[in-house]
């Protein structure tokens, strides 16, 4: 039988002690701690983030496949003024972050029925102990009660340990070789295990321009909506540059001057995607639709290089 458990390989081990050891402050960092995941509300202003949304749709007609005609009678609509609101998680600025994807899902009205399955994960290798990763969506379009979004099993990131130590891994793990280290899949069965260690699985409702974050060894899933609206929203993911290895960089760099895309995780983990792939006559061939780099380019400043891995702090 396969090992099931992976080296991880962290050249540059996180000093977490100041994250973890926090006292209470007051602030969504408490909530956050607490419970796992936080919404930080106007993290961009509405506005902002219907023009996000607007262009992430625009992108979306570019391919020309039919989309275009769909659009207007599923916008949303809504004003309002709010303000933009940044505070810091890992008390640093020097940060890194991730390469990864605009989701735009089009309702059933459009697309057809979907398979609506829950597939309960976390997206930290089990091996990867301790808060490494925070992931983030930025929301451009609502997240109602009925639309598409994020559940979480609400207090199950600090039960990571112990459930893989109760739970260990065993068998050959497929999933490790789909371009993605830091993922794990969890039966039915887990779920009553969370439920039973005091956690709750929680729809996570925001708005346009909310910030959701979440600890990435918490147990969460995204869930299809029942309502007709265009579900948009950006993963974003930030982490202290200090902890993303040399070797990496550079695989970090190479990724960013292909336009290519990667997981989750900012420093770490970096796998390209490759190109979109499609059959035709049998034959698996690289999407015709595919680009070699965006339509709109990104303005190459010293901090974006920074974020991006291409340029050392
Ligand atoms: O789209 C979502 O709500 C979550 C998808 C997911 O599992 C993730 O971003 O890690
Ligand atoms: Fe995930």
């Amino acid at each position: 039988m396969a090992p099931s458990l992976i080296e991880i390989a962290e050249s540059v081990t996180p000093v977490l002690s100041k994250v973890q050891e926090r006292s209470l402050t007051g602030d969504w960092r408490d909530d956050f701690f607490r419970d796992g995941y936080t919404v930080i509300k106007n993290a961009l202003s509405k506005e902002r983030a219907q023009q996000y949304q607007s262009d992430a749709l625009t992108w979306l007609e570019s391919f020309g496949l039919g989309f275009e005609s769909q659009r207007q009678e599923h916008m949303e609509k809504g004003k309002s003024s709010s303000k933009l609101e940044r505070r810091d998680l890992w008390e640093t600025d020097e940060l890194v972050v991730s390469f990864d994807t605009v989701n735009i899902t089009l309702p059933q009205s459009i697309v057809g029925e979907y398979d609506s399955t829950p597939w309960p994960h976390v997206d930290q290798a089990p091996e990867r102990r301790g808060l490494r990763c925070v992931q983030g969506i930025v929301n451009l379009s609502e997240a109602g009660p009925k639309d598409g979004g994020l559940v979480v099993m609400k207090k199950s990131a600090p039960l990571f340990n112990q459930f893989f130590e109760e739970t260990p891994v065993k068998g050959p793990t497929p999933w490790r070789t789909a371009k993605h280290e830091d993922f794990h899949p969890f039966q039915e069965k887990d779920l009553d295990w969370y439920r039973s260690h005091g956690c709750e699985l929680i729809k996570v409702c925001a708005e346009p321009g909310d910030l959701i974050l979440w600890d990435s060894r918490q147990m969460h899933w995204a869930q299809f909506g029942e309502s007709d609206l265009i579900r948009t929203i950006a993963y974003v993911t930030y982490t202290p540059a200090k902890w993303m290895s040399e070797k990496d960089r550079l695989v970090k760099k190479d990724l960013f001057e292909n336009y290519e895309t990667t997981t989750h995780w900012p420093h770490t983990n970096l796998f390209s995607h490759g190109k979109a792939k499609v059959e035709i006559d049998g034959q698996e061939v690289v999407d015709p639709l595919e680009r070699n780099e965006p339509i709109t380019l990104p303005i190459k400043t010293d901090k974006l290089l920074k974020l991006a891995g291409a340029l050392p702090y």
